[in-house]
């Protein structure tokens, strides 16, 4: 596994990103999926990103570097209840110029709630990353939270919902409470960054 991530800053506009250009992993998901929980997570450091119950956390672009090597991109989330419309316009030109702007995105990890069936707001994130034909792969989040039918019930409908996704291939099954699919989410972040 990694052995070392570093907090590089949070940006508020594209202007300002890191001029660097190492290969870049992005996280992007509906707020509250997990994607600053993730970070802690894999990368093993309790809590260099914030987490938060309550959606919305992560209002910024968060960059950190890992090992010197890659730079992975804490997006933030859409989807929550209390976004007003001007905060939702806001998060999608943010977001836009960022996929514009960002140089060396190697891999989208797209994260969706193993609970919650992917929203009208995952589906158009999929479409946009396929029309920019950016490679992404999904990580279904919290999977702790499923007993055995209800994670076989959330697999399938994620696999219905985007047909082209493969399990350990593309859509890996996570969870910051259980060691599962660690090793194949590091093969694939190797893999890429290399390419
Ligand atoms: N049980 C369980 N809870 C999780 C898991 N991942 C995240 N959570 C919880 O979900 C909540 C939201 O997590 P965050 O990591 O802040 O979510 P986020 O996607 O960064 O949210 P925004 O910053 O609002 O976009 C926190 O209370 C986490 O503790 C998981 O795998 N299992
Ligand atoms: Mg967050």
């Amino acid at each position: 596994m990694f052995s070392s991530i570093t907090f590089i800053g949070s940006f508020t506009s594209v202007d300002s990103l890191p001029k660097e250009t190492l290969p870049a992993i992005v996280l992007c998901g509906r707020s509250n999926v997990g994607k600053s929980s993730f970070i802690n997570s894999f990368f093993n450091r309790r809590s260099i990103a914030k987490v938060s119950q309550t959606p919305g956390k992560t209002r910024t672009i968060n960059y950190y570097t890992v090992e010197n090597r890659f730079f992975v991109v804490d997006l933030p989330g859409y989807g929550y209840a209390k976004a007003s419309k001007k905060d939702v316009e806001a998060w999608q030109k943010l977001i836009d110029e960022y996929f514009s702007a960002a140089g060396n995105i190697k891999l989208v990890f797209h994260l969706v709630d193993s609970r919650i069936p992917p929203t009208g707001d995952d589906i158009l994130l999929s479409e946009y990353l396929q029309a920019r034909e950016i490679p992404r792969s999904v990580l279904l989040t919290k999977t702790d939270k499923l007993n055995q039918t209800e994670y076989s019930v959330s697999l399938k409908k994620i696999t219905e919902a985007f047909k082209d996704l493969t399990v350990n291939v593309n859509l890996f099954p996570f969870s910051i409470k259980k060691a599962i699919s660690r090793e194949k989410i590091y093969k694939q972040i190797l893999k890429v960054i290399k390419a």
